[in-house]
């Protein structure tokens, strides 16, 4: 059982008739299309949240001069967005604007009254990739803290609420280029913008055999958190990003509980085949309706377009358990 809100109007279909995977593919992918910004080469490995009865969403896009900036979204139905055609513009605790958002892989997470975003944010003096964070109360105005970590470091992914009293961040810590290796730690911070008591939560390993990372925010269940993430292989034609799945302990989430050993989506279709990035799968955001135990699957498809998948938190838990290494 998910543990959250109910949200009935997230987007959703039914399991296709004869299909044996927990995670299915909506038939009309991909919903967001590589040119939806004027300035857009790509659009793709972002985040949506709900808000208010509707969605906003921060989207990654590569422009033509192959630049990696963030852009505010919004919609009605969390399939067709309005993205703004400007970058994310930062603030600093003063109020006064210091730039533009720029980076990659955003991820959205709403803490208590504020709606953070983390990404793979460049480090002071273009010293290699960190995770930026920044929060708004209306996801309007957003406010720069410290970046999370020294570099090299990506996917920093936020807990929805504190855990012992402190936030929790999980990251991968990582090199300055494509990185060949990589696994899952989480560290605590009692503000947001100190963190420590780093913890080891994940190796690669089996299908994912060179590095992995986490994707969506943890999603709250009753035996601990479901954690959908990333996962690597290096093949001799290049690097393969599918999807996996584990359950981690509620108090103690730098414990795994459950890990499935199968992937849950591997790239399979044109769209996730044939772009920028072939064969990329990169999960960034989920919305769930707790009342249903719907799971709506946000990824970026071959680093081009971002896709959408569904799943049932009764069915996926159970293949995870029935699965694990
Ligand atoms: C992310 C980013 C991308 C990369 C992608 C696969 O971590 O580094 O630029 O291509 O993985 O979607």
């Amino acid at each position: 059982m998910i543990i959250g809100n109910n949200l009935p109007n997230i987007p959703w279909q039914e399991k296709p008739a004869g299909c044996t995977d927990v995670i299915w593919r909506y038939s009309e992918n991909p919903i967001i299309d590589r040119h939806a910004i004027p300035s857009a080469n790509s659009v793709f490995n972002s985040a949506v949240i709900a808000k208010d009865g509707a969605f906003v969403g921060v989207f990654r896009s590569d422009n033509k001069a192959m630049e990696q900036h963030l852009f505010l979204g919004k919609s009605a139905d969390a399939l067709h967005w309005d993205i703004e055609p400007d970058p994310l513009p930062l603030y600093n605790e003063k109020g006064e604007q210091t730039g533009v958002a720029c980076g990659y892989d955003p991820r959205v997470c709403l803490i208590d009254d504020r709606y953070y975003v983390t990404w793979c944010n460049q480090f002071e003096g273009n010293c290699g990739p960190t995770i930026g964070v920044a929060y708004s109360y209306d996801f309007k105005k957003f406010i720069q803290l410290q970046n999370a970590f020294l570099p090299f470091n990506r996917n920093g992914v936020l807990f929805p609420r504190k855990i012992n009293g402190k936030y929790m961040m999980l990251s991968r810590p990582s090199d300055n280029g494509h990185t060949p290796f990589g696994d899952i730690y989480l560290s605590e911070s009692p503000d947001m913008e100190h963190w420590g008591y780093h913890h080891h939560v994940m190796n690669h390993g089996g299908w994912a055999w060179t590095k992995i990372g986490a994707g969506p925010i943890p999603i709250e269940i009753d035996e601990g958190w479901l954690l959908i993430f990333h996962g690597v292989g290096t093949t001799c034609n290049g690097l393969i990003y599918s999807v996996g799945a584990c359950i981690l302990d509620k108090d103690e989430p730098w414990k795994v509980k459950y890990r499935c050993k199968p992937f849950l989506l591997h790239p399979e279709t044109l769209y996730e085949c044939v772009g920028d990035v072939p064969n990329v799968c990169f999960p960034c955001a989920t919305l769930t309706d707790a009342a249903t135990g719907r799971i709506a699957i946000y990824y970026g498809a071959a680093d081009t377009v971002v896709a959408l998948a569904f799943a049932r938190v009764d069915e996926l838990v159970s293949y995870i358990k029935a699965n694990a290494e």
